[in-house]
């Protein structure tokens, strides 16, 4: 038995056709003299149609024991069928269990009856073989596939950076601390110093896509204890540049979904629109004024609250930066502005009240580096490694990190981010 056909390769073109299909029993319906039964694989669902008249007794008793979710295998002929889904059914010349499913399920495949979340997320397996979950991450393979392809066409060179390691990368929060042999070690929150270094070594221009880790103690529908970071560093250009790359990148892998993920798209009955260039640009200064004409506290100085990025959510296109952050609440790798150094080179870029990505023209000069370190409360010594990469040579520099699982949100209209994560780790789960 070799299976011949997905069920989205057949069409009532093929009818009089021999194929073998192979999948999950989606439902069953015996009406006595004809049996139907919806075999669903990766694709989508195909009528098996068995009539007494057309098949043998012994074919249609072994159908009649079939029950749902099991796993068959059918050897039939394609025929055209106004009725049946696609337009075509097949008349089975040969069925076969290839495994039975235990009953009842933990959740309805079929979508009719509601599931809850730490339901479907303890038998996710079973979850995924509903459409609209389904959909979910052939878009976010989708969308991952364009992101390489975007960084390979623009010669970035992927490089791969350690998770394990002695220290922090972003300040002294949010670490998992790990037993490593003897020594304490934290699982990476983030491949900023790392993607830095290879500015001195001359790559000039990287990509990495992989998991950080962090202790986020707050139980958000946007925040993750492990998610994918799509991150970027680029030699010889500034914030600005780099807001330009982050830009081509949105809209490109937009349109790829766009143009590649129709079926999925419509399954979630999304209607991706590709946003226009360039994107808006708002400056902290203003955000705080229009946050706050909108009868929401914000004072100079602070990072938006929830309250807040709902605020300029409402006021902005989907798809803006916010630029011009106020130095002290950036990290300490973040370059000031020359002409006011209170204001900073960073950026973050936003998806209505989401914080999508950050990013930033860096720091390249050593000594203003360590001064910025010092200012943060870190002790420079457990920055050694990394500010030694500024002393031999560090060119101007920019990058930035972009959350594959927010974007993911953005694209499939996800409320809960680990609706976009197969296995998500938050503060309650860490299983399976
Ligand atoms: P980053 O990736 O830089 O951390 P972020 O969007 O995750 O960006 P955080 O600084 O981690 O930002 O969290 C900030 C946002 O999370 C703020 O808007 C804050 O109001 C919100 N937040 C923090 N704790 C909670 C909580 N317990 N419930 C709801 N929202 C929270
Ligand atoms: P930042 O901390 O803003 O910046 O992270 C970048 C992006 O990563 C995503 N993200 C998360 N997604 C889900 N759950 C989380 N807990 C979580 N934390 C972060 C967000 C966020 O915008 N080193 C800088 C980047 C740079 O400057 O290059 C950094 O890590 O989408």
């Amino acid at each position: 038995w070799r299976r011949t056909h997905y069920s989205k390769r057949i069409s009532p073109e093929l009818s009089g056709e021999k194929v073998t299909v192979m999948g999950w029993i989606h439902e069953i319906r015996d009406l006595g003299g004809i049996i139907f039964v919806l075999l669903r694989d990766r694709d989508g669902l195909i009528q098996i149609t068995a009539p007494s008249k057309k098949i043998t007794k012994e074919l249609l008793e072994e159908i009649r024991k079939l029950r749902r979710e099991s796993v068959i295998a059918v050897k039939g002929t394609v025929q055209d069928s106004s009725k049946a889904p696609g337009g075509f059914e097949i008349i089975p010349a040969e069925v076969k269990l290839l495994n039975e499913s235990k009953l009842p399920l933990p959740l309805d495949t079929t979508e009719k009856v509601h599931a809850e979340i730490d339901t479907r997320l303890d038998s996710r397996y079973v979850d995924l073989r509903r459409a609209s979950v389904s959909a979910i991450f052939k878009i976010k393979s989708r969308m991952l596939h364009s992101v390489r392809s975007f960084f390979e066409e623009g010669e970035f060179i992927e490089i791969n950076t350690p998770k394990l390691g002695a220290s922090a990368t972003e300040g002294g929060t949010e670490l998992f601390p790990i037993t490593y042999f003897e020594r304490e070690a934290f699982l990476s929150q983030s491949p900023q110093l790392y993607k830095q270094m290879m500015m001195a070594s001359g790559l000039d221009k990287v990509y990495e896509i992989a998991q950080i880790f962090r202790a986020e103690e707050h139980d958000t529908l946007r925040h993750l204890n492990e998610a994918i970071s799509i991150d970027a560093e680029a030699s010889f250009c500034n914030h600005e540049d780099m807001m330009n790359v982050l830009e081509g990148l949105v809209r490109t892998a937009i349109k790829n979904v766009r143009e590649q993920c129709e079926d999925e798209l419509k399954i979630l009955g999304v209607d991706l629109e590709v946003p226009e260039a360039p994107f808006e640009r708002v400056d902290y200064d203003d955000v705080v004024d229009i946050v706050n004409s909108k009868g929401v506290n914000m004072k100079y100085g602070e990072d938006l609250s929830r309250a807040a990025e709902k605020a300029i959510g409402e006021k902005m296109d989907d798809y803006y930066f916010i630029t011009g952050w106020p130095t002290d609440i950036k990290p300490f790798y973040v370059m000031p502005d020359s002409e006011n150094p209170g204001k900073s080179c960073a950026f973050d870029l936003m998806y209505k009240d989401l914080e999508i990505s950050s990013g930033a023209q860096r720091l390249h000069i050593h000594d203003i580096l360590v001064e910025r370190i010092k200012k943060q409360g870190l002790n420079p010594a457990s920055f050694e490694r990394y500010l030694a990469a500024f002393e031999y040579g560090m060119p101007p520099h920019a990058g930035w990190g972009l959350g594959a699982e927010r974007f993911t949100m953005c694209i499939t209209g996800a409320k809960n981010v680990r609706e976009t994560v197969l296995f998500p780790r938050d503060r309650r789960r860490l299983t399976p």
